[in-house]
């Protein structure tokens, strides 16, 4: 029977950068979760009867949403519910289901590399029937739903049972509780030479994979040991828990310290790898070197026909601003198309479906293609795997033979966490009132070449997106952008990118944070972060 339970707007149901992100006692809070859903359901026309995709990455809570979101699909009239077993799916295998049974969209339950538990971070986003996140026409149309809405809607029924395998009925609607890693694993087996890999494990190369207690242990565990034939252990923290074991389920330098210590001791593995709370984002690290997510991207692109999914070559390659430009001399040199995005993987979608881009990424750990219409970090590990395998170098020599050959872009990220939104906002507006007299001014020594606000004019549908961040570009091919994050769940996060192209042979060596000392110094007082923020230096650097 279909419930219909009166309800009164939220006022900060607003989807950020991807999906809507708060804490867990915010989304508990009554009907919270129900008024965003309604909203996304009346957002949507010509569903009923359709499929919709249903996962998440195991995070606290991620049970009781998921019996939320099927109990009021059936009452919108979905015709079947495909959700992961355990409620899990990572995010781009939930991508895959969407597009592989022409599903009309799907709802992903994840707050990405935040923290998770009871005070911890949840998030509720929509993926159209392409399987990428919701352009930004919809998610305006569902917040300015919430504003308005006044009931929803809910099937009266048990919980449905989400641990075992099989087809269920809840009311009208069937919901298919399916296995979260066979559709991915056999995607990944079709893209990458699984046999060259599986031969190069064989003759002894050794990885570790660090799944940091969340979605992707065991797609890691199946594909990594079970079909390529990694050493047993290879992947570690394989568990998804619900609140991660406690870590920050972030792939980067701070939260994957111990990968990153192993693997610049004398005893670490050939290979050094780990991804994120839901799966999408990765980092990459050789014995002995840490590669950025803008190199990486960059290196992939330059590489990619060697794995068989991309041996036809790429029709272009698609970034986000604030990623280095590193992809751009590639793209330049195999003579393809270089688009350059606002920050959020909602922004590659257009170019993938119009065939503009094959491979995307971004400085923010993600890379992928047009596999699927999300980051992917386990593609993006295998990918790394299949280039290695076939080239037969270490990651180091791969790395600095690509500097030599197209120059080294010096690249760093300093956020600043949780400073007070109002002042966030000041250094950002002040920052946009200088813009116009910077060009031909000095700062900290530096020539200014350009300044503006990025605006994208979205190339396939027209589209205008403004305001996307503040870069500043010197004439020595260094550049400083500014955005504030629109991922945060407390206070605002100012994201500082700063970045400086080297081709000196000589000088590809260096320290990166000294080979931007001029650069970082010329932000912190063009921006007067310490000012304005009280913060004398930055909370985390990537
Ligand atoms: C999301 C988006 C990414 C974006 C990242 C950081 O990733 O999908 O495109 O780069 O947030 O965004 P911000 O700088 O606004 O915090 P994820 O992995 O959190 O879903």
């Amino acid at each position: 029977m279909i419930k219909s339970v009166p309800t009164t707007p939220y006022d900060d149901q607003k989807p950020g950068t991807s999906g809507l992100r708060k804490k867990v006692p915010h989304f508990q809070q009554p009907n919270y979760v129900q008024n965003f859903v309604q909203a996304i359901f009346d957002s949507l026309e010509g569903f009923e009867g359709q499929t919709l995709v249903v996962g998440g990455d195991g995070r606290y809570f991620n049970r009781e949403v998921i019996q939320i979101v099927l109990k009021m699909a059936a009452a919108a009239g979905f015709g079947r519910v495909l959700v992961g077993q355990g409620g899990i799916l990572s995010t781009p295998a939930a991508s895959n289901i969407i597009r592989t049974t022409s599903a009309f969209g799907g709802i992903i339950l994840s707050a990405s590399h935040n923290p998770g538990g009871p005070n911890e971070d949840f998030g509720i986003k929509y993926n159209i029937s392409n399987g990428g996140p919701a352009p930004e026409k919809i998610t305006e149309a569902i917040y300015a739903r919430t504003k308005t809405i006044s009931e929803y809607r809910i099937f009266d029924a048990p919980d449905v049972d989400l641990d075992a395998i099989g087809t269920l009925a809840l009311g009208p609607m069937t919901v298919e509780v399916i296995d979260p890693v066979e559709a991915y694993a056999a995607l990944m087996e079709k893209l990458f030479n699984f046999s060259a890999i599986r031969t190069m494990f064989g003759n002894g190369f050794s990885m570790a994979f660090d799944a940091m207690h969340a979605v992707t242990g065991p797609y890691a565990k199946e594909i990594l040991e079970n079909r390529l034939g990694a050493a047993p252990g290879s992947v570690r923290n394989a568990v998804p828990l619900p609140d991660f074991g406690g870590h920050h389920p972030d792939p980067n330098l701070v939260h994957a310290k111990e990968l990153y210590d192993q693997m610049m001791s004398p005893a670490a593995p050939d290979f050094g790898a780990a991804s994120d709370g839901d799966g999408d984002r990765n980092l990459i690290i050789g014995r002995g070197i840490f590669v950025t997510p803008s190199d990486s991207l960059a290196l992939l692109a330059a590489n990619a026909q060697l794995a068989p999914g991309y041996a036809a070559g790429l029709a272009g390659i698609a970034r986000s601003m604030p990623t280095s430009a590193a992809a751009d001399r590639v793209a330049e040199k195999l003579g393809i198309g270089i688009y350059e995005t606002p920050t959020g993987w909602k922004f590659f979608g257009n170019l993938l479906d119009a065939g503009k881009a094959t491979i995307c990424g971004e400085e923010s750990a993600g890379t992928g293609s047009n596999h699927v219409r999300e980051k992917d970090g386990l593609w993006a590990v295998l990918l790394w795997l299949n280039i290695l395998a076939v080239r037969q170098e270490s990651v180091k020599d791969i790395v600095e033979a690509h500097w030599r050959n197209y120059g080294r872009n010096y690249y760093t990220r300093h956020d600043y966490e949780g400073i007070d939104t109002e002042a966030a906002n000041g250094l950002m507006a002040h920052l946009r009132s200088e813009l116009a007299s910077l060009p031909g001014t000095k700062i900290n020594g530096l020539f200014v070449s350009m300044a503006d606000d990025f605006t994208y004019h979205d190339p396939v549908d027209g589209s205008v997106s403004a305001q996307q961040g503040v870069r500043v570009v010197f004439d020595d091919g260094s550049r400083m952008v500014f955005r504030l994050s629109g991922t945060g769940t407390s206070g605002a996060t100012l994201r500082v990118y700063l970045e400086r192209l080297v081709t000196d042979e000589d000088k590809l060596g260096l320290e990166t944070q000294e080979a931007l000392a001029d650069v970082i110094a010329a932000a912190q007082s063009l921006a007067g972060i310490s000012e304005r923020t009280g913060r004398t230096a930055p909370d985390v650097i990537t």
